[in-house]
């Protein structure tokens, strides 16, 4: 029997080879796909690729205030974020050693441990949730984003009311997302605990935009059990211009 990792590695090759995904020696494309029949698939070339590593908070822990306190910053950041990038580590290194990209790593996840699938999508969303948050956002998209939001949604109004509805209503812990399906349009869906639209094992599938944490660690110091009310001041504090590189990104 061979290296458990070589052939898992292998085998997403084989998988990714078929699906018509780029390989190239800088590793394996991010790809974003509505079903696994290639005509779907769009491969989305990241400038700015989120990797295996936590990255600095691009910002100080108070800086969010008062959409998001300090202290939660803090714990969520030091704590809780960190403590996925430490396990989704360890998950790699017993049983994903050859993988290129957490991207391509994310979309095969359904062959891995429930260690691995909780801790990549924790690390994953975690550093896509700071990026796309700054102090003082925009308050809304420009450009080509607020064209596909228009277009897709009728209005940028409309596109927050059923962002904010995903966000409300998922049961439990979990996220809600803007994503790109693999025919580039934008949806809106949500997932439970740290699952992402990137994940081969998640009914929708693309590449994810904008994601909220709707879990409690996220919110519950300020907010307690009004998560309607942290979704509505979230708002404030999105970096849309960090969405618009993503969106930028997945059009290709
Ligand atoms: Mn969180």
């Amino acid at each position: 029997m061979g290296n458990p990792h070589n052939r898992s590695r292998r085998n997403f090759l084989q998988h990714a080879a078929k699906a018509g995904l780029a390989v190239t020696t800088a590793g394996i494309v991010p790809a974003v796909f509505e079903s696994c029949t290639p005509a779907k698939v769009v491969s989305a070339t990241m400038k700015d690729p989120i990797g295996f590593d936590q990255t600095p908070l691009p910002y100080a822990y108070n800086a969010l205030e008062p959409v998001i306190d300090a202290a939660t910053m803090e714990l969520h950041y030091s704590k809780h974020a960190a403590a996925y990038a430490k396990n989704l580590k360890e998950a790699v290194e017993a049983e994903a050693k050859s993988v290129g990209t957490l991207e391509a790593l994310l979309s095969s996840v359904s062959k891995y441990s429930p260690k691995l699938r909780n801790n990549g999508g924790g690390h994953y969303n975690h550093e896509l949730f700071w990026k796309t948050m700054k102090p003082a956002g925009e308050g809304k998209a420009s450009g080509s984003l607020l064209s596909a939001i228009e277009g897709t949604f009728g209005s940028f109004d409309t596109f927050k009311t059923q962002f904010s509805d995903a966000a409300k209503t998922r049961f439990g812990s979990g996220w809600a997302w803007l994503y790109m399906n693999g025919d580039k349009k934008l949806k809106i869906t949500s997932t439970p605990n740290q699952d992402n639209t990137l994940m081969d094992l998640n009914p929708e599938k693309g590449f994810p935009l904008l994601g909220l944490d709707v879990w409690e660690h996220a919110y519950y110091l300020k907010y307690q059990n009004r998560r309607p009310e942290y979704v509505e001041n979230w708002w404030k504090v999105v970096n849309w211009e960090a969405v618009q590189t993503r969106f930028m990104n997945a059009m290709g």
